[in-house]
């Protein structure tokens, strides 16, 4: 448009294109997208907690924690299990459990990708095609975000690569605009 000033900052592209499927970028609340599956960063006793698994909670109701219960004893750090939506929007909760940060010397990269592995891979198990999840660890469990991103985006980027998989589009709910613009640089150096 004549005379409006170039962007002062330049963004990276917030979609990026991997097989037949795509990664996409949002600034979000996790819990008001209309997607098939939501992942939640839960941890191992599966209890509830503070952060996107406070707000899933919240959102979703009651109906989320009595199926764990029922379902469930727990889960290891690095695994994950599914319930159902509840009142979300979304069909689907994947309880993804990552790891505490300590040192990045216990394995901690290895079981964030082994995380959003599993939860990808329930995902398709399902049947889902669109999938959302928030960045695994990086807030309570003190991750840090800039290691956590391209370990996320790598993860994202090798499930839509599946020779064969049902999910087509996998988006990342960040909740700062910080946080989008570390997963936007390191979606454009994947
Ligand atoms: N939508 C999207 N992202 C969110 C939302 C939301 N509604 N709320 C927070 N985030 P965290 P963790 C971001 O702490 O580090 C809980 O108590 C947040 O800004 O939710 O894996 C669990 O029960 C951050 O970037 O999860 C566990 O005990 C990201 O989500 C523990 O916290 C993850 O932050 C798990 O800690």
């Amino acid at each position: 448009m004549r005379g409006s000033s170039p962007p002062q900052n330049p963004r990276r592209p917030l979609v990026r294109e991997f097989g037949g499927g795509r990664v996409v970028l949002v600034q979000a609340d996790i819990t008001t997208l209309d997607v098939d599956a939501i992942v939640n960063a839960a941890n191992s006793s599966l209890a509830g907690g503070g952060g996107v698994d406070g707000a899933i909670h919240r959102a979703g109701g009651p109906e989320i924690m009595r199926e764990l219960n029922e379902r469930y004893s727990g889960c290891p750090t690095g695994s994950a299990v599914i319930t159902g939506g509840g009142r979300l929007p979304a069909k689907a909760v994947i309880h993804a459990v990552g790891p505490r940060w300590r040192d990045g010397e216990h394995s901690e990269p290895d079981l964030l990708a082994s995380a959003y592995r599993r939860a990808f891979a329930l995902a398709r198990e399902q049947g889902h095609a669109t999938v959302a999840a928030p960045s695994i660890s990086t807030g309570i469990y003190g991750f840090p975000i800039e290691r956590g991103a391209p370990i996320a985006l790598g993860v994202a980027r090798d499930a839509l690569l599946e020779p064969v998989t049902t999910i087509t589009e996998i988006t990342f709910a960040l909740f700062s605009p910080g946080d989008v613009q570390l997963f936007a640089d390191a979606l454009a150096e994947l």
